[in-house]
């Protein structure tokens, strides 16, 4: 029995520092154990004739394909073709959230065989295995023109998740290291139900490894270089023991890590013990500055926790990451404007902080998606214009879409540290402009909304010239790369 697992390309992969492709990762180490061979292609970093050629010689059942809303689709689209045009007999299976929200729009597209929800550990070595297709779980599958959706899986239990690891054999664990920066996962789910959030749609359970499992898989990462390591576990604070363990664990190793969290789960001794155990950043979706579309998305915080925290982390000396959302439905001028504001008022408080503030695009199968359709939003209708979904661009149903779209883009420039760099000039003309723009609050429809593609093109380039250069998230600094 064998299969490939692949995580199609990316957008602008270069500027950032890669996240290893964890869900086939995980997928992978499920099979492996149950004596599956896998071949893993991260296409970032492998080429289309690496895996034509692993396909001539397995001549695997099941190729299986993750992706994400946006334009990894259509990445994955074409990687799909490629395949299906030199081995039509080839199954292929799509999973990740964007097919998890949208099975039968997916599974309309000729290319793609099968669609997976929700986690594909279990389900997809059902598949590869032989087990009887409709007793398989969370499979949907298309007979002709119609498509059926098998029962939904249980969600895999903590302590099958600790069972799993990173099989690191399987890709060159180095091309995930900048300058000692790693990024990294230990849990999955959150509990908090925010409206707009793909957790509804995975049963928001929390699910992690325990302390002794992360020490055992974050040793194997700092001996292939990680020094530096940024959490993406939705709720990486979930768990007191565990973080207590963590922070020791963090001092002994002499690691910098930044991660999410709440900000009503701030405190000062929290925060002074977090910066004690060598935490540089927080990360907090904070979302509005109006009280009011703070409950429109059930984000279940105040405005004064946001305020809290920026004094918080001024005081304690950590940098705080702010994430701003404008955009929800619902949403009016005024209440855009007290985002804004907020925005400013955190700044002043911290100026040491970074943030942006994004537009944001409802997901089917979540509470704001309902809103948005009653709002007069259309979906879109098959998966390459979901493919041409960006973070900057705000969707049509939007009153004021263009000036969404200027506070987004301007906000993205002021607020991140990497337009701070004052040896690119290039950077240094986008800032000027863009804080003209904030401090004024002139969003009126401007060249930077038609250019930005090729602004971030440009600093994509300048960023990664002949791939010497790249951008630090710890030291927020332009460094020199230095081979691992
Ligand atoms: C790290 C990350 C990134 C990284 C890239 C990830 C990587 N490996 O390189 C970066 C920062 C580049 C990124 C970018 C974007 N991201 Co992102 N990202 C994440 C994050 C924080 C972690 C992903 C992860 O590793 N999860 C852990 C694994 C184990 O979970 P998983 O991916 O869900 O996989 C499981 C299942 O989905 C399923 N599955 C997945 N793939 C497959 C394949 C097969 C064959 C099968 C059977 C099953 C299966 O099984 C897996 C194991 O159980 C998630 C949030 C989260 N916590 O998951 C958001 C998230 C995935 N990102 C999201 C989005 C929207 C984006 C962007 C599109 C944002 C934007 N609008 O620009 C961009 C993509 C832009 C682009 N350039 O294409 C959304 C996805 C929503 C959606 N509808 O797809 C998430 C959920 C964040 C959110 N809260 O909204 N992202
Ligand atoms: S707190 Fe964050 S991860 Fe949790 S449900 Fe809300 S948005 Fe999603």
């Amino acid at each position: 029995m064998n299969t490939i697992l692949i995580y199609p390309q990316l957008e602008f992969a270069k500027a950032q520092i890669p996240t290893p492709p964890y869900s086939i990762l995980f997928i992978a180490d499920y099979l492996i154990k149950r004596n599956v061979d896998v071949a893993l292609f991260d296409l970032r970093f492998d080429s289309y004739s690496q895996v034509i050629n692993a396909i001539s010689n397995n001549e695997p059942k099941y190729i299986g394909i993750s992706v994400m809303t946006g334009p990894q689709i259509y990445h994955a689209l074409k990687v799909c073709e490629e395949i299906k045009e030199q081995f039509n007999n080839v199954k292929i299976v799509w999973g990740g959230i964007h097919s998890t929200i949208l099975p039968t729009q997916t599974l309309q597209n000729n290319l793609i065989d099968f669609v997976i929800r929700g986690e594909g550990e279990k389900p997809y070595y059902e598949l590869v295995s032989g087990k009887n297709k409709s007793q398989i779980k969370s499979l949907s599958i298309k007979k002709g023109r119609k498509v059926y959706h098998n029962p939904n899986s249980a969600l895999l239990k903590s302590i099958e998740i600790n069972k799993l690891s990173i099989p690191w054999e399987l890709i060159n664990p180095k091309h995930y290291i900048r300058n000692g920066n790693f990024n990294m996962i230990t849990s999955r789910g959150c509990p908090f139900g925010c409206a707009f959030c793909y957790n509804t749609l995975f049963q928001n359970v929390w699910r992690g490894w325990t302390a002794e499992k992360c020490f055992e898989e974050l040793d194997k990462c700092i001996d292939f270089g990680a020094k530096k390591i940024n959490f993406y576990d939705d709720y990486f604070f979930a768990k007191w023991e565990r973080i207590k363990a963590l922070f020791n664990y963090f001092k002994k190793k002499d690691i910098i890590w930044k991660a999410e969290l709440r900000v009503d789960h701030l405190n000062s001794s929290l925060a002074k013990e977090a910066k004690e155990h060598g935490c540089n950043q927080l990360f907090f979706g904070v979302e509005s500055g109006s009280q009011r579309v703070l409950n429109i998305l059930n984000k279940k915080i105040l405005i004064k926790d946001i305020i809290k925290s920026a004094r918080i982390t001024k005081d304690v000396g950590l940098i705080a990451d702010y994430s701003w959302m404008i955009g929800v439905p619902g949403e009016t001028k005024n209440d855009i404007k007290k985002t804004i504001f907020l925005a400013k008022r955190v700044k002043k408080i911290n100026p040491d902080c970074e943030f942006s503030i994004k537009v944001l695009f409802p997901y089917p199968k979540t509470p704001i998606y309902d809103e948005a359709i009653k709002m007069g939003f259309k979906a879109p209708f098959n998966l390459l214009s979901w493919a041409k979904i960006r973070r900057e661009r705000a969707p049509s149903y939007l009153k004021h879409k263009n000036l969404l779209e200027m506070i987004s883009i301007t906000s993205a420039i002021v607020g991140k540290k990497v337009f701070e760099q004052n040896n690119i000039p290039i950077l240094k003309l986008i800032r000027a402009i863009a804080e003209f723009r904030w401090k004024n609050e002139i969003f009126i429809v401007g060249f930077e909304n038609f250019y930005f593609k090729i602004f971030r093109n440009i600093v994509e380039k300048r960023i990664v010239k002949k791939d010497t250069l790249e951008y630090d998230p710890f030291s927020h600094k332009i460094v020199l790369k230095r081979e691992e």
